[in-house]
Formats: structure tokens, sequence, C-alpha cells
């Protein structure tokens, strides 16, 4: 004969009241002793609570997002006959299920009236297993999605929670594993040194359609890649901007004279490819600003050879071609590459090698506008030159007092952003005037 047994929440110990946070059966299903039935959750400790017996799920007493209390009523089942009791049943008021450490014996209630006429089995006590939110940068996951992400190999730490709180939920990490499967990003590297876990507040939760009509836009797979890449690059390196500005006006001006050569071959002499140049005798009289740290971080690998990644703007996002041994090659061969790689950038044509090995970087938004800003640095390098546009202003040259004056000069504002544990304030300062020194002459990039 099969028997209904009122399922009710447990001792829940010292909390007074728990969150419903998930229903883990519905009516109809069919629950294995001990399996669970829904998961509360206080401020401290998310639990799950276990079917007292074998059974079927008649009838649910609580929805999601119900408060409950030891001896809330949860569900009503009906009980395999196997597990019907052998002995004399107790009451139906004190059907209970196990607590989490200590179980305390089913005390009967003489307010509680017995809904159905109810043979109780007492199921033997299964402990609880209270997950505490022992550190605040766990992620926020009940017990089951927990286990469900273990089985699927997810890392709880990178899925994003949309339930209330910023709860992880099953739906959750199914999403991040679709995400993964799809698009199959490589796993970035662990960072060279030391491993960084921040404690920060939870991101807002908006829904940003209750203020006015918005449109949902996906981000290109570009997008989605530098800005992680550009995320970890920001947190992980502490970022110093060094800003100077350099004296263009003679290197204009020979630029322009010999810009027809290129011209005729279809390619700018740009003033990109001249910072290229000069970047690279600024970088062999500094060569610790190209160069990376070692995986441990003990050690600065100085590299000999000089691949110069340079920032495209494109429409699907931000790239960073190389152009390799840039020193071994003159302004104009320069000048080509960068049109013929730029093309490349913006047709969707550059291949992943295209980007890689890169020992130092040039993010270049003079054609654009702006007087300065802090270009973010590309690991693993350790600087990046930002160039802003160049403008005429009064400078005073000539030295002091009555030998000098204010003469009009093309000014080209430069921002040097630099990891400061391997490279000090000092030697940012010295590296780029000595860039704007190089860029006010550019014979010096002879020297
Ligand atoms: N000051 C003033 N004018 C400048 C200049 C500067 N620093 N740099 C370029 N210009 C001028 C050029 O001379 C050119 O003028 P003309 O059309 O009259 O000849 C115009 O601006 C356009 O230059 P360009 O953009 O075609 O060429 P470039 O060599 O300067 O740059 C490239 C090439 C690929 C770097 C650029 O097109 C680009 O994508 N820049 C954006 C990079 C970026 O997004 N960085 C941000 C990274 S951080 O988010």
């Amino acid at each position: 004969m099969s028997s209904i047994t009122e399922v009710k929440v447990p001792d829940i110990g010292d909390f007074k009241e728990v969150d419903v946070i998930e229903i883990l059966v519905k009516p109809g299903d069919s629950v294995a002793k001990e399996a669970s039935l829904i998961t509360v959750e206080s401020d401290k400790a998310t639990m799950e609570i276990p079917s007292p017996a074998a059974g079927v799920v008649k009838e649910l007493r609580v929805k999601l997002g119900d408060k409950v209390a030891e001896g809330s009523m949860i569900l009503l089942l009906e009980a395999s006959e196997d597990e019907a009791p052998a002995a004399q049943p107790p009451k139906a008021a004190e059907i209970s299920v196990p607590t989490a450490s200590a179980p305390k014996p089913a005390a009967a209630s003489a307010t509680e009236p017995a809904v159905l006429p109810i043979p109780i089995s007492r199921p033997a006590p299964v402990p609880f297993e209270p997950v505490a939110e022992v550190c605040a940068f766990r992620p926020h996951a009940s017990p089951s999605v927990r286990k469900f992400a273990r089985e699927l190999g997810a890392d709880l730490a990178k899925v994003r929670g949309s339930g209330p709180k910023g709860r992880i939920t099953q739906e959750d990490v199914q999403a991040f594993v679709k995400g993964i499967m799809t698009q199959a990003p490589a796993p970035a590297p662990a960072p060279p040194a030391g491993c960084f876990v921040f404690n920060l507040p939870e991101w807002p939760q908006v829904d940003f359609a209750k203020f006015g009509p918005v449109e949902l836009k996906p981000l290109s797979r570009i997008r989605k890649l530098s800005g992680a890449n550009l995320h970890r690059n920001w947190i992980s390196i502490p970022h110093v901007t060094q800003f100077d500005e350099a004296d263009i006006t003679g290197l204009e001006a020979f630029r322009k004279e010999s810009g027809a050569a290129s011209e005729k071959q279809g390619f700018k002499l740009t003033l990109l490819a001249f910072m290229i140049k000069a970047c690279i005798t600024a970088l062999r009289q500094y060569p610790e600003f190209n160069a990376s740290l070692d995986r441990g971080g003990e050690n600065l690998v100085l590299k000999r050879y000089f691949h110069i990644g340079v920032a495209v703007d494109t429409p699907d996002g931000l790239v960073v071609p190389v152009l390799r041994d840039a020193d071994r090659k003159g302004v104009y061969d320069l000048a080509r590459e960068l049109a013929e790689v730029s093309k490349l950038a913006r047709d969707r044509k550059l291949k992943p090698g295209d980007m890689q090995g890169g020992t130092f970087s040039i993010s270049s938004l003079g054609g654009i506008g702006g007087t300065a800003f802090t270009p973010i640095i590309n690991a693993p390098e350790v600087a990046i030159l930002g160039v802003s546009r160049a403008a005429m202003r009064p400078v005073w040259v000539g030295g002091k007092g009555e030998a000098g004056q204010f003469m009009p000069r093309l000014m080209l504002p430069l921002s040097l952003s630099y990891d400061h544990r391997v490279i000090d304030g000092a030697a940012a300062a010295r590296f780029t005037s000595y860039l704007a020194s190089v860029l006010s002459d550019i014979r010096r990039s002879l020297l």
C-alpha cells in the first residue's frame, strides 16, 4: 500500500527563515530516498532538503522565492510500497526530514492539524550538506548547480549568474558550456606572477528597458576576444602612462617631400612608419621596453628582435597585426606593409600568426583626434605607445630671455603606458623624451 507523506522543512540550525531558491522536483516526479527536493538559502549558507523516502511527488506546497522555516510544508509525497512503515506510524504532524547535524527528535504538534490520514514512514537521518559561503568570491550557486557544473567540468568562477543576487542557475551553466562548445576560444594562460582574485560587489543587474527603448547588439567575436584580453591586461598589469610631446615640424615637412614616390606606388608614406622607425631607435637605447616578464615573474626576457604591433581599428573591433623585423626595413617598406596589414585587418583576412610575437606596440589615434589617452599594454609586452593628433602650437624656442621667441611648431602628443613592475617612472620619462628627440630630428635614428 502506498502512503501520503507531508514533507516539511527540518531543523535548519540557527536560521529562522530561509528563501526557496530552487525547486528541483515537480508533481508526478519519482524521487529516490535522499534525492534533493528544494534548495533553500540564508545569507550565510545554501542547503538542499532531501526526500525522506522514495516515492512520487503528489503536490508542491512551495514556490520559488517563498520564505520557509522549520516545519513549513514543502510537498506531499506518495511513498513507494516498500518504503511504507512496517511499524505503527506516528501522527502526520510528526513528519520530519532529517536535520543538518544533530537531528532533533520529531516532536508532536498539537496545533498543526493532520490534513490527511497519513501513515508515516520515519526515514533514517540523512545529513544535509550546508554549503557555507566561506569566502566571498566563491561563485554563488546551489549545491545541485555546483554538482551539475562539476559533472560538465565547468569552472563556476567563469560563469555569470543570471539568478537573483547574481546566483548561477543550471541554465547559466548550460549556456556557459554551450558558449565554450561553439566558440572554443583558447584558454588564457595563467598570468606570469601570482593569481588575482577580486572580491568585488556584484555587477548591477538593471532592466534598461524599464527606463526607455533599447536594442540588443551582439558583440563581435573579435570584440569579445579582445575585450577579455584587454580586461586581463588592465587588471593584472600595474599601468602608468607617461605623457610627452615631440616637435615634428621638420619630420612632417620631410614626410611631405618624400611622399610623392610612395603615392606613385599606391601607398601613403604615413607618419606612423616614421614613428615605428623612431621607436626602434628608442627601444635599442632602452632594451627593457622591448622585453617581457618570464612566467615566474623573476626575470626579464630582453628580445633582440623588433616586431612592432600596430593597433588597427576595424568595424569588428580592435586588432593588432605585427610588423616583423621592423628594424631591418626602411620607412617606405614599413609604410607599404602598414597599408597592407591594415587592409587585411579591415577585410578580416588576418591570420592568427599575423598578430603574434610582437615586442612593442603602437596605437595611433592621430588620424582621428584627441590630445592624450592611456593605451592598455598588449601583454606579454611591457609597454605601448599611444599617439594622438599633432597640432600647430606656439612653442618657445631659442633659449631663455630675449634670445628666445614663440614659434609655430607642429607638436605630436605621446602617451606611453608601461608595466611598473618592470619599468620605473624615471626610465619611462627618459624613454619618451629620447623618443621625442628622435622624432624632432629623425637623423638621430641613423646614428
Ligand atoms: N596627427 C595628425 N594627423 C595624423 C596623425 C597624427 N598623429 N596620424 C595620422 N594623421 C593623418 C594622416 O596624415 C592622414 O591624413 P591625410 O589623409 O591628410 O593624409 C590621416 O590622419 C589618416 O591617417 P591614417 O589613419 O590613414 O593612417 P595612419 O598611418 O595614421 O594610421 C592605422 C593607420 C591603421 C593605425 C589607423 O588607420 C587606425 O586604425 N588607427 C586606430 C588605432 C586604434 O584604434 N587605436 C586605439 C587602440 S586603444 O583602443
